[in-house]
């Protein structure tokens, strides 16, 4: 039973986690690293190979920009994955200076929102059902703008594009407490990004990214509130210690992702209508590796979300054992679940330690040899 859920998991990789990223401090270039949106591809697509689990890769527009967008996901369907969410880019322009979608001129609202209607053409295209939005839009100063305007405007912009969906697509709206606005952010929280959705209707939901909270906020609390009305769209996994470190998700705090595995379980979220994507970038690390890395650290902690014993959980909820209760949670929680992946991998042909098999495999040194010459993609830090 629990291996034949674990089958069916589908964990998405960004396309921007193959391309060299860093701190505002320093990029440092690695070697074998994509030149194009095609390499990308075809990086994501070895963690499929090896992980069995990651058929998808998220586009990120311009970063991801080609002529032929149908080319690129036959490329991709070739590799044997797809496309993904696509992403869309309102934070790279000078325009964008003082806002976006909520900027105070319209010239500049008009200008991102044709870019958001652009993403939906790539959707077409590439035969995405997926817009994730996230908006650096904010002000660093009291006074600097008008906080009520400026929610106006998002919205008016979030109808514009809603509108624009087909019947098969939906957005998924990401909200972040800070940065790179430093005195107020216009989609700050979920409470926000859940009252915008609200409004528009279903194909509008919430993605919550776990790098984007206050520390100490009970992030799988608001999984099984979301879950419960219907507007968890999905996660942009990935883990921090201070603020939005963006780390591989899992290294940081296994067990947070397990409570939150654990409420996605119980709220009926483990379902292909709930995206679980990666959004992480590997400043010193191999890429592919960590993203290898990060797929079974999300399947490590499903696993044991799997294993929860939920009628003995109920019977010690029910009596009010809190000592009880809680045991059931950590037995699931402490148990090795590495025999049981191994075993799953292998029955699906796959080989049983992805890390070990993927290192044999020379690809990285194939890549490293192949790659020279040409811009190596990253995201402009
Ligand atoms: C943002 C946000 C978005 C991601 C970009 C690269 O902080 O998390 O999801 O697309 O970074
Ligand atoms: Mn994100």
């Amino acid at each position: 039973m629990i291996k034949e859920q674990l089958r069916g998991q589908r964990i998405e990789t960004p396309s921007w986690a193959y391309g060299n990223s860093g701190t505002r401090f320093k990029v440092f270039a690695q070697p074998g690293v994509p030149r194009d949106p095609y390499e990308k591809i075809a990086d994501a697509a070895q963690v499929h190979a090896f992980t069995g689990i990651a058929p998808t890769v998220a586009l990120h527009i311009p970063w991801d920009r080609v002529d032929d967008y149908a080319a690129l996901a036959r490329h991709a369907a070739g590799l044997g994955v797809g496309i993904g969410a696509i992403n869309s880019n309102v934070f790279q322009d000078d325009d964008y200076k003082l806002g976006s979608v909520t900027h105070p001129d319209p010239r500049v609202r008009a200008k991102a929102l044709a870019h958001l209607l652009e993403c939906v053409d790539v959707m077409d295209a590439t035969g995405s059902g997926t817009l994730k939005l996230w908006f650096s839009d904010g002000t660093n100063y009291p006074g600097q703008d008008d906080v009520r305007d400026r929610q106006d405007r998002l919205a008016e912009a979030l109808a514009a594009v809603y509108d624009r969906l087909g019947e098969d697509q939906r957005f998924l709206l990401e909200y972040k407490l800070f940065e790179p606005a430093f005195y107020m952010t216009d989609l700050p929280d979920w409470g926000a990004a859940y009252a915008h959705c609200v409004r528009l209707g279903p194909k509008a939901q919430v993605v919550v990214d776990t790098g984007h909270h206050a520390p100490g906020t009970n992030i799988e609390f608001i999984v099984a509130f979301l879950l419960r009305e219907g507007k968890l769209g999905g996660f942009d996994f990935n883990s921090r210690f201070y603020a939005d470190d963006d780390l591989m998700v899992g290294a940081a705090d296994p067990f947070q992702l397990f409570r939150i595995m654990y409420e996605v379980i119980r709220g009926g979220g483990f379902t292909e209508r709930t995206a679980f994507m990666l959004d992480q970038c590997h400043n010193i690390e191999p890429k592919i590796a960590g993203q290898i890395r990060s797929v079974m650290n999300v399947q490590e902690a499903t696993a044991k979300a799997l294993l929860v014993d939920r009628d003995a959980l109920a019977a010690a909820q029910r009596a009010g054992d809190v000592l009880g209760a809680n045991a059931v949670l950590m037995d699931a929680y402490n148990t090795d679940v590495r025999p049981l992946l191994a075993e799953l991998r292998e029955e699906m042909g796959l080989a049983p330690d992805p890390m070990a098999a993927y290192a044999k495999s020379g690809y990285f040194e194939r890549i490293a040899a192949d790659r020279v010459g040409g811009a190596q993609a990253g995201w402009g830090a």
